[in-house]
Order: structure tokens, then sequence, then C-alpha cells
């Protein structure tokens, strides 16, 4: 027992020298996921410092380099379809005619949001619809795999730090499980959220004591409206280019065929 806790001890010393030369050596970012493993050693400690606890730590050791997410990211087409295009591609009268369906099938819940937060149903309901055509797909990439290796790509480092440290206070608190699936770049549930705005923005729209923007619809609409309004989102205000609105719309997606085609689409399913 004596030996045994002597070695423990000994190894952990070694460990802990090998994880300070890696972390004095090893590199802030890479192209292709080389020394991945490294690097998250390295950033383990980051998190840490950061209060992430056990069981985000073990979801970070657990996360492996996303190729996946990676060739995503390189192949990302801008919006440079034309609006009508954009539309269409992406089956706008679709989203409008079921959108318009699920206005009255979730009436009390969603004059609640309009109620509390200002924000009308059609543009959450576009936004909705938009993103995962109303919770039918969500994603099928490793959340917390997808969003660390976006720290780690040397693309957009900076940008996702934050959301990687916030995908592992998610796990540690248990609103995110760490083998939960999403989109390409981490994004998280029936309307896309990047982990950062989950806890920036997230609401428990159905008051169970967690934020669960996957498995409830609840949570997911008070949040996307709690994000419009932090936004800038005032109740009563116009929402279509030009009005007040529309800013927050802007904030959610930078493309501008996105943002207008929300404001179409909303427009066209709050049309009593
Ligand atoms: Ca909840």
């Amino acid at each position: 027992m004596a030996a045994r806790s002597r070695r423990g001890v000994a190894i952990a010393a070694l460990i802990s020298v090998m994880a300070w030369g890696g972390a004095a050596h090893a590199q802030q970012c890479s192209d292709d996921g080389g020394n991945f493993n490294a690097w998250k050693q390295q950033f383990a400690q980051v998190a840490a410092s950061q209060g992430v606890g056990q069981r985000g730590l073990q979801a970070l050791a657990d996360t492996s380099y996303s190729t996946k997410t990676i060739s995503a990211d390189r192949n990302q087409r801008s919006f440079r379809l034309s609006l009508d295009e954009f539309m269409q591609r992406r089956g706008a009268d679709a989203i409008v005619q079921r959108g318009r369906r699920i206005k009255s099938q979730q009436a009390n819940l969603l004059s609640r949001i309009e109620q509390q937060m200002g924000v009308p149903a059609g543009p959450l309901l576009a936004i909705w619809g938009m993103e995962t055509a109303f919770g039918g797909f969500m994603g099928d990439l490793n959340i917390v795999s997808s969003i660390v290796t976006l720290t780690y790509d040397c693309r957009r480092t900076d940008f996702f730090r934050p959301h990687a440290i916030a995908a592992l206070q998610l796990v540690d608190r248990g609103w995110l499980n760490a083998n939960a699936r999403g989109a390409a770049h981490g994004e998280v549930g029936q309307t896309q959220f990047l982990p950062g705005n989950v806890i920036r923005f997230g609401v428990d729209g159905d008051g169970d004591g967690r934020i669960d923007l996957i498995n409830s619809v609840p949570d997911a609409l008070y949040s996307t409206a709690n994000f419009l309004r932090a936004n800038g989102w005032r109740a009563g205000g116009g929402y279509q280019p030009g009005q007040a609105n529309f800013g927050a719309i802007q904030a959610w997606n930078a493309a501008g065929v996105y943002q207008q085609a929300i404001a179409i689409m909303g427009e066209r399913i709050d049309r009593p």
C-alpha cells in the first residue's frame, strides 16, 4: 500500500511535469489537428482556472478532433444567393405554412412569450423553422468536440474559446449531455444557440430548473425571444428592414438575405 501510494505520488509528479512542459511547448492552435491531445491538456488548465469542474474537464478529455467540423468550416458558402433564391432553397413557403399551424397549436406558450418578452410568434417560428425545421434536424456532430476543435483550429480561436468554456460549464451544470449532438459549429438545440449564448441568454421556459434547448421547446423559444430582446427588441415595434426591431434580427445572423427572409416569413406567420 505504502509502496503503491509512493508510486502514485511519483506518477502524479511526472504528469504534472509533463503537463507543465506541455503547456510551455504546446501549440496555441493548429490547422490540421496535430498535437490535439497535448493542447487539450493545456486547455484543461485554462478551463479549470475559469471554474470548469470535474464533469466538464472529463468531457474535454473525451473530445476528439472533429474533421467533419473542420471540413464544414472550410467549405462554408457565403450567402451569395438572391433573396428569392435563398427563400426558395430554404423552403420558405413550407416554413410559413407549418409556422402558422404551430402558432395556433402553441398559442398559449407563444402568447406568454410575447407578453413577457415582447417578441411575437412570427419571427420566433421563422427562426425555429429556418434553423432546424422546427426541431426536425438539430445536427449530428458531438457538440463539445466540435466547439473544442474550432477553438484549437487557428482560424477563429478567439471567437470560439469562450463558447468552448461555456460548453464545458453546461456539461458541468448537467444542462448539456457530453454526448449531445448539434451542428458543425457546436450550435445547440431547436434554434441552434452557440454554447456561450445558452449561458448568456438561456431562459428556463418550462420551469423545470434547467435550461435545455434540445429537448424543451418552451426553453428554446423563450431563450430565442430573450436573445432578441437583449439585442434591442422592443414590444410593439415593427421588424421589417428599416423598422425598430430589424436590428435584433440582424444580431441573430450576419447574412443579409437570412435577416430579410426571417422578417418576411415572420410577417406571413404573424398575419391573421
Ligand atoms: Ca427548462
